[in-house]
């Protein structure tokens, strides 16, 4: 597909542009009295499935992906939508036939004007069509618990090459940490990971964690939700057969920002992966023209919630910021990393993410503008 493209670079939209217009067409339905509203809101929900089914298709053009679980690009995605559409297909058939005979019977046998006023025969008991009506659904469940089974074994017990790239991801209130053990890397909320090339597959495998409450890591064109809950460790692994940009979000309602803890995957070419890890191996960038913020930085409580490699600076509360100027959005995609967005946020974080853990520190105009010069030098 052509849509990826790695140059051109847009604000994070939440939904993509038809799953938000079929939205918007619901609501307006529901508001268009001339309608009966059974007539508006199922013309509304059928155009609703329509936009989220040929949501793949979106955005021509744009390096983004698309939100829709209709356009798998990994192996585990694959299978899952596989697994999905034949249950769909045999519940359809189902459907056709149950409703079908109803509709028959009730056409066929419907009350007329000619009809006696006696009862109709009451027939009770018919072995062969009880044991029809329980051999055949058992053998359907049957059938759909055995696909469900194999496709489950075949994500779960994957073999895991050596080339395989490892992550931690740690929920938290509301933003996402990332953690490379084996390349010595920790970010946050935009992952990046390899394209993997199906003839030298390089997966990553994600090993899921929570810092607070349960949060949910959904990519859809990536993969299921998979929860990250306290105390436990899940597991999931994505091989993308394609270079982008995912869009995702956290999938479990874990407090006031639950809406705005947005996931971007940046599935990179090997070079630009590789370019990747080794700028972000380094430790953070020292610019005498910027000494004066860095000493504020240092002397406010900020030091205690974030880190900085090669600084005093090494709280775990909030995001690490060793190369803050990496990440093309801040605070879990809440807002796009301009220095304009930048400054706003150290002074008001409420102003962007109501309800955010970060709190406003309170610092004077000067003060401000000199973290913001120093936060912007951390490249
Ligand atoms: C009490 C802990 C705490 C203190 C103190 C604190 N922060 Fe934060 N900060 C956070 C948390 C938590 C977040 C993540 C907020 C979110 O996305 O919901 C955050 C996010 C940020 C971000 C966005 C990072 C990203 O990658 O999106 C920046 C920049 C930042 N803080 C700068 C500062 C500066 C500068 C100070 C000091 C003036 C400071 N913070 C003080 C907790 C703190
Ligand atoms: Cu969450």
């Amino acid at each position: 597909m052509t849509r990826v493209n790695h140059k051109i670079e847009r604000p994070t939209p939440l939904l993509s542009k038809p799953v938000a217009t079929g939205a918007a067409l619901f609501l307006q339905n529901m508001r268009h009295r001339n309608n009966s509203a059974a007539q508006g809101a199922l013309r509304a929900l059928a155009s609703l499935f329509v936009s989220i089914a040929v949501g793949a298709a979106a955005q021509p053009g744009s390096p983004l992906s698309s939100t829709s679980i209709f356009a798998p690009a990994t192996t585990p995605a694959k299978s899952i939508f596989g697994l999905s559409i034949f249950v769909l297909t045999v519940t359809a058939i189902i459907f056709i036939v149950v409703a079908g005979l109803l509709v028959y019977s009730v056409v066929k046998f419907r009350g007329r004007a000619v009809d006696s006023n006696r009862e109709p025969a009451q027939v009770y008991g018919s072995t062969q069509i009880e044991l029809a009506w329980t051999v055949i659904p058992v053998l359907i469940v049957a059938v759909l618990v055995l696909a469900t089974a194999r496709v489950i074994h075949a994500i779960q017990d994957a073999p895991k090459p050596a080339a395989a790239v490892d992550v931690t991801v740690i929920g938290h209130q509301f933003w996402w940490e990332f953690r490379y053990p084996k390349l010595g890397i920790v970010t946050a909320n935009e992952l990046h990971i390899p394209v993997s090339d199906p003839a030298h597959p390089t997966p990553t495998f994600l090993k899921l964690l929570s810092a607070d409450t349960d949060h949910s890591f959904w990519v859809p064109e990536l993969g299921g939700k998979t929860d990250l809950i306290p105390n436990r460790v899940n597991e999931m692994w994505l091989d993308p057969s394609r270079p982008g940009i995912y869009l995702g979000q956290c999938a479990q309602y874990c407090g006031m920002q639950h809406a705005k803890m947005l996931l971007r995957v940046y599935v990179d070419k090997p070079q630009v992966f590789s370019a990747w890890v080794s700028a972000q191996q380094k430790a953070a960038a020292q610019d005498a023209q910027v000494r004066r913020g860095r000493r504020v930085f240092e002397t406010t409580a900020c030091i205690n919630c974030h880190g900085v490699i090669g600084t005093a600076a090494n709280g775990r509360f909030g995001p690490d910021l060793t190369h803050l100027m990496s990440r093309r959005t801040l605070a879990s995609g809440a807002a796009e990393n301009t220095p304009a967005n930048l400054r706003l946020w150290i002074q008001n974080p409420d102003a962007i993410k109501p309800g955010s853990l970060m709190p406003a520190m309170k610092l004077s105009d000067a003060d401000l503008d000199a973290v913001t010069a120093y936060l912007e030098s951390l490249r």
